[in-house]
């Protein structure tokens, strides 16, 4: 009896595992097949066209694009005067990750190959103002805003912060801030920083805004008098500090010790946002 018993129970296991694998393995084929129909549909849609489609999250409250990497793309085309179509229903690329671009047939995933395609395909010119060691130290800045500052923000907007506030900013149901909380925590402590406390990770990114805000110094952009594409990237992340997380201790270092950061933000959203209030 007490045989049968364990019996059946083994059994129960058993088929609870093979649920949890086969259930895991549809997930990913589901997710596969919609992919590829996705990446198909904008093939096809743009390959005998010249429009260049930017897909990105739906815009927020306060900020034409909640992603950075979306600010970055939409920022550096407006430097670059390439015109282009925003579409927001297909925000996640073939990597998973927003923004991405299609154009004449090619679903292009990432910012920064994004902003090289653009560069050739368009043959565009943003660097020969730039002496090669400023533009190596700009390249520098963005690479440290793209890859560090990500995850201050990251932590202050998600973790840190109000709901109410994300809520608002973000446009989204409160349901969904506990869901994206969950998420970002734990890829925040596979990255590292998670593992600090929230007064640990200010002290951080602060010191990051501090470095770049002495970089920039006195010059009107990252190189000097002329923008360069890098100065998108360092826009797309300040712009979130600045107008996409309210009241947050970024904002204040901004307006207060890095001032001449708040003057860049202002200055590059003058320059290639005159529309920003109507994006929202
Ligand atoms: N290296 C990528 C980063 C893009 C990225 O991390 N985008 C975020 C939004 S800001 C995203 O799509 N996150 C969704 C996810 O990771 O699941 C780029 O430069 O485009």
């Amino acid at each position: 009896m007490a045989l049968g018993h364990w019996y059946w129970c083994g059994i129960g296991v058993a088929l609870f595992i093979v649920v949890i694998v086969v259930g895991y393995l549809l997930i990913g084929i589901i997710q596969r097949v919609w992919n590829y129909r996705k990446l198909r549909k904008w093939k096809q849609r743009t390959q005998d066209s010249e429009t260049l489609i930017v897909h990105v999250p739906p815009e927020a409250s306060t900020i034409p694009n909640i992603s950075p990497f979306a600010m970055k793309v939409l920022t550096f085309l407006r430097m670059a005067k390439i015109p282009y179509e925003i579409d927001t229903g297909d925000p996640f690329g073939g990597k998973g990750k927003t923004p991405w671009i299609s154009h004449r047939g090619n679903n292009i995933a990432d910012s920064e190959f994004i902003i090289q395609y653009l560069i050739k395909t368009f043959d565009i010119d943003l660097t020969s103002h730039c002496a090669p060691e400023d533009l190596a130290i700009a390249t520098a800045v963005r690479i440290m805003v793209d890859e560090h500052l990500l995850w201050g923000m990251a932590m202050e907007r998600v973790v840190f912060g109000s709901s109410d506030n994300f809520v608002r900013v973000f446009k989204i149901p409160k349901c969904i801030v506990w869901i994206l909380r969950r998420i970002a925590k734990g890829r925040a402590k596979d990255q590292g920083i998670g593992h600090h406390s929230q007064d640990e990770i200010i002290e951080i990114i602060s010191k990051d805004i501090k470095t770049i805000s002495l970089i920039l110094a006195k010059k009107q952009f990252i190189c000097g008098t002329e923008p360069c594409p890098e100065d998108a990237g360092i826009f797309g992340m300040l712009s979130q500090f600045y107008w996409g997380l309210p009241n947050n201790p970024y904002e204040k270092l901004l307006n207060a010790s890095c001032i001449n950061l708040k003057s860049y933000c202002n200055r590059i959203r003058a320059t290639y946002w005159p529309d920003w209030e109507d994006q929202f």
